[in-house]
Order: C-alpha cells, then structure tokens, then sequence
C-alpha cells in the first residue's frame, strides 16, 4: 500500500467486492446528503461528516465480531453505518424523527446501540474503552474494545492514562488513529511534539501504520494485528494516514483551495471509479437512490418521542 497510489489491487481475481463497494457509496452519498440537510436546516445540532475517510471503517467491518465494542467519536457516522448497515435510523436520530436511533437526543455524535457508543468529548472514550477490554478480561467473555480517534485528540491527557493500563494489564484494546493531519483548523505539525508512533512505543505498545484506501489490502493487513490483540497479545494502535475532504463541521474549512484538491488526490472515490467504471456506476446509482430513498421516508415521519423510564 504506497501513499497516494490508493488503490492497485482493490480485491483478488474476483475483482472489486461489491459489498465493500456498496458500504464505501453508501457512506459518501450518507454525508453528502448530511451537509446539504444541514443547509436547509433540516438537521438537529451540528455535525461532522468522514467525507474521505469511508474506507477505514469498511475495512475493519469484517474484522470485527458482533460483540466487539466500537467506541466512535464526533466525526463517527461512517463508524456506525460499516457497523449496522442502517442510514435510516441515522438519519431519523439525525433529524430526530420517529424511528431514530436514540429517540433523537443523540443527534450526529452521541450514539448508544448495543455494543457501540459514541461520543463528541475528545479522548473521553479512551478510558471508557480500556474499561470495556478490562471487563472482556475479567470476565474471559471473547471481545475486543475498539476506540476511533482522531490525530488531534492525542493532545488529551485522558488517552495516555488509558494507554498506560491497557498495556500494563495486556488488556484487548485496539485504538484506531484517523490521522487526517489537522484537528479542527490546527495542522498536526503546529499541535504534536514527536508522532503517534512514538507515543505507543512508550507505552510498549504495538503501532501499525496504514496508508492507501484499497480495502481489501488493508483488512488482510490488519487481520493478523486484530487477532493479536483478539488473543491476549495486549493492545495495539493503528494509524491510518487519511484524508478529511470535507469542512470540520459544515461549512469551516479553513484551509486553500490548493490543499484541499491536494487531499482530494488521495480520495478512494476516483481510484475505484477507474478500476472499474460500469460497475462503479451502477453501485453508485443504486447507493445514491438508496440515500434520497430513506431521506424522503425519514422527513415523513412524525418527531421522535424521548420517553424517560
Ligand atoms: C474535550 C474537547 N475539547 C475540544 C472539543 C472541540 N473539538 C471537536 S472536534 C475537535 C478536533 C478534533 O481533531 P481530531 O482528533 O484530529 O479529529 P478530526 O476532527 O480531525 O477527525 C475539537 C477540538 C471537543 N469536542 N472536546
């Protein structure tokens, strides 16, 4: 996997995997269709979309078990939909309509469903996490916790605390990095002393680095590093090298125009499109319907109901 050659292999002989392929569209027409709801006014409370950075849940989709617990962050829609395949119930959380996820108090960062909990307070599940993989010991029930951050919350004191007890006790912790390389409007080179690599180091724990978007290579990459932690190999971070396309938030994009078409070379969108553009076409179209398909049955429906017990 070279940097900036993004996708060469995209699968074996069979070619491109249309359920990647699905999951990857899916994502990118999700958060597209989040910034223009934003824009009408149609969303509750701000948001943070992965334009970009699709592939990195989709990758490890299938790497991770039913009860593995995924802890996501602020920027964790595409975190959540690899996971449950299920925009409608996003986008009614999102719009706080009936049928939303959590009664549409959550909105876009707060999200609880069974074994997945996300939160828009920088390196807060970080702890909750190691927490989670000691109980996964303790108990000896099988499970990874699994904790999304991004390269700007590595200024949080909260995340080497975590770091220094899931190592000290082996605990089955994988932390993956998004390093987008900016936090907000901050390049990554203006807030971190030294890199995310030799933060693990000190902790004594295992780092693997990821760049390229080609799915199938990164998840057979990452196979071997999951099924360490899996099997009492102690924690490991990954980091993937990443590009954020889109605005922080919505419409905060403080960065020229030249840098961001500079990130926009990496984007996994076009490197699939030339691998096969029929295909691709075609599961474009069916994930784009898809998307404005759910919009027009969510915006239907009456507000959602929060009912207290
Ligand atoms: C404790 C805390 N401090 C500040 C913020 C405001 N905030 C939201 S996202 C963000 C930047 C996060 O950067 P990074 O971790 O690199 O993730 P990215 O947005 O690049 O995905 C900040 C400072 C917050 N949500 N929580």
């Amino acid at each position: 996997m070279k940097e900036g050659a993004a996708v060469s292999v995209a699968g074996t002989d069979a070619g491109i995997d249309v359920d990647d392929l699905s999951s990857l569209l899916m994502i990118r027409h999700f958060e597209q269709t989040v910034l223009d709801l934003f824009a009408r006014g149609l969303l509750n409370g701000t948001t943070h979309t992965c334009l970009g950075q699709e592939y990195v849940p989709v990758a490890l989709g299938p790497l991770l078990a039913p009860d593995d617990f995924v802890f996501s962050n602020h920027r964790g829609h595409g975190h959540y939909l690899a996971r449950f395949d299920d925009p409608e119930g996003l986008l009614a959380e999102m719009t706080g309509r009936e049928g939303a996820v959590c009664s549409g108090v959550g909105g876009s960062q707060h999200i609880f469903r069974g074994t997945y909990l996300s939160t828009g307070v920088q390196g807060e599940s970080l702890p909750v996490a190691v927490g989670t993989a000691l109980w996964f010991q303790r108990t000896g029930r099988p499970g990874i916790a699994v904790a999304y951050i991004g390269d700007g919350t590595w200024g949080e004191g909260a995340v080497y605390e975590a770091l220094n007890l899931a190592a000290l006790w082996r605990l089955p912790l994988l932390v993956v990095v998004e390093n987008n390389g900016i936090a907000q409007t901050t390049p990554t080179a203006r807030a971190m002393a030294g890199d995310i690599a030799g933060r693990a180091a000190a902790f004594g724990i295992a780092h693997v680095s990821v760049t390229g978007s080609d799915v199938a290579a990164i998840r057979a990459r990452l196979a071997p590093v999951v099924e360490r932690t899996r099997t009492g190999g102690g924690p490991a971070v990954v980091e993937f090298a990443t590009h954020r396309l889109g605005p922080h938030s919505k419409g905060d994009d403080t960065r020229s125009a030249a840098e961001v078409a500079a990130e926009r070379e990496h984007d996994w969108h076009d490197a699939y499109r030339r691998l096969d553009p029929d295909l691709f076409a075609k599961v474009e179209d069916e994930q784009r319907t898809r998307i404005a398909e759910a919009v027009d049955r969510v915006l239907a429906r009456p507000a959602s109901v929060w009912e207290r017990s």
